[in-house]
């Protein structure tokens, strides 16, 4: 895993780096054994943890983090329900701007899910994006205990430029990411293969982009195995845990 530049900016909340994750999350496909990682991780609860408007607001240095970054109304929150098998721990909207501030979730206390406001939303007032975007934006480039971004992307839409954006900044603050296409069950199979290749192909050019894409539907309850496998291969161990 990249290491982040001594330059980095850092943001108040945390202190030392969290522990090094027993395994690295190099893109391979997982084994069974790191989808039987993900499968007991999951199989733990999730706690809602807190809601931050604010970096001052921000939790100390604990798990290890994994945020979820995308376009607004891309998916997001419905991914953390999915995910750790819950109907509304993270609030979902068909309106676009529902998630409005930072969302933490702890995990069996081994690893942090962090739900982000939404970037690249232009009917919101002006001000009030502008606001979300300097947070979730700071939040990705300076926290030290984030471990990695999914990048979540429309498997209808593909990249657009504010996610193309989003990469570089990520490269640039050395934050690993990986990309996760939502929306599967809308697509046909033939179009979202097409789209994944195009976009593994933009990936291979950028630093710190890990993988494949991970095609998802959070409607048919599709890719979460081995979504739930990459995120236990950053979690603390169990026996870290306390
Ligand atoms: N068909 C289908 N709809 C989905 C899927 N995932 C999310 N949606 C729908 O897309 C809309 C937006 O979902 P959210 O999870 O709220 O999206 P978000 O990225 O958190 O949105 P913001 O918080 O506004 O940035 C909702 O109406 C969801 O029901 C999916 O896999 N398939
Ligand atoms: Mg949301």
């Amino acid at each position: 895993m990249p290491l982040r530049p001594d330059s980095a900016p850092t943001i108040p909340g945390d202190a030392a780096p969290a522990p090094v994750a027993a395994r690295t999350d190099d893109g391979a496909s997982p084994s069974e054994a790191d989808l039987e990682a993900g499968r007991l991780l999951f199989a733990r609860p999730t706690r809602f943890m807190l809601s931050v408007a604010d970096l001052d607001q921000l939790p100390q240095a604990g798990p290890p983090e994994i945020a979820f970054a995308g376009r607004s109304n891309v998916g997001k929150s419905s991914l953390v329900n999915a995910l750790t098998g819950h109907r509304a721990i993270a609030r979902t909207s068909n309106t676009p701007g529902r998630t409005q501030q930072l969302n933490f979730f702890d995990q069996d206390g081994r690893l942090r899910l962090v739900d982000l406001p939404g970037y690249g939303y232009a009917k919101a007032p002006k001000a009030q994006v502008d606001a979300w975007q300097r947070l979730v934006f700071a939040y990705l480039r300076g926290r030290p205990n984030l471990r990695l971004v999914l990048l979540l992307i429309d498997g209808r839409h593909g990249l657009k430029k504010v996610d193309e954006e989003v990469m570089q900044m990520l490269g640039k603050a050395a934050v690993p990411y990986r990309v996760v296409l939502t929306k599967s069950d809308l697509v046909g199979a033939g179009e979202l293969a097409g789209r994944a290749d195009d976009i593994a192909a933009t990936l291979r050019r950028m630093p710190a982009a890990i993988g494949e894409p991970i095609a998802t539907s959070a409607a048919r309850n599709h890719g979460f195995e081995e979504l739930r496998a990459v995120l236990a291969a950053h979690a603390e161990s169990a026996t870290d845990a306390p």
